[in-house]
């Protein structure tokens, strides 16, 4: 009955989460602002300028739009820089077995990710011929919990949402595929989890035949 996976890519692909760490902390400085790894945990997910937004109410500051907007691009830039040397070696444990059995079981495979980055980083690490369709940030108007990104993703591979699965490792994430109307998979602790149907600690070892039972 389920015709369709589809990936969010930062943190259950590949782990970006610790270069946008360095690239926000690195901004953080530019006004007195030490961003925690506890705090980046909230970030995961969230867009670019909604990150920003977070982290200068953390800090208290009240930015104009102009700066705003230059960090938002000197934040980029520096991430850039940090992923510039990423290879298929960040691919996360277990997932290229896991692609190759879904690949081989006839499920459509998609992604679905907040990042405008997103094309870059499946190049990189050779990800890019595993997917049908690619749909990221420079593509929806609207930001997880918003279903926009996974819905706009059934519709590309002409799946019914009701056939689709999403994995995602972000509460926000599985929010958005739950309002898709989808199945979906957390990647991660159950602590921030809980929304999704079932949920996993990694790809290691997961027979997708089974997992994908529902
Ligand atoms: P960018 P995902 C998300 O990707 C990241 O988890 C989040 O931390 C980031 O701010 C967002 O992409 C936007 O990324 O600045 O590259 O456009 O988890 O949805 O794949
Ligand atoms: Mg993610």
């Amino acid at each position: 009955m389920y015709k369709a996976c589809l990936f969010d890519l930062d943190g259950v692909l590949v782990d970006t989460a610790i270069y946008h760490f360095q690239a926000w902390k690195n901004l953080g400085k530019q006004f007195g602002y030490e961003l925690t790894e506890e705090q980046n945990e909230q970030l995961k997910g969230v867009s670019r300028v909604e990150s920003l937004n977070k982290i200068l109410d953390w800090a208290n500051y009240t930015a104009t739009q102009e700066e705003k907007s230059v960090w938002l691009i000197e934040k980029n830039e520096d991430y850039l820089r940090l992923i510039s040397n990423m290879n298929p070696s960040e691919i996360l444990p277990g997932v290229l077995s896991f692609l190759e059995q879904i690949k081989a079981l006839g499920y459509k495979i998609a992604l679905g990710s907040a990042s405008k980055n997103a094309e870059i980083i499946l190049d990189k690490t050779g990800l890019t011929p595993w997917f049908d369709l690619i749909i990221d940030g420079n593509k929806v108007s609207k930001s997880k919990p918003d279903p926009e990104v996974f819905l706009k993703g059934a519709e590309g591979l002409g799946i019914a949402p009701e056939e689709c699965i999403v994995f995602e490792d972000a509460q926000a994430g599985v929010e958005a595929a739950k309002a898709g109307n989808m199945k979906a998979i957390g990647i991660g602790e159950s602590e921030t989890l809980f929304l999704a149907d079932k949920i996993i600690p990694n790809f290691i070892g997961v027979k997708a035949a089974e997992l994908l039972q529902f």
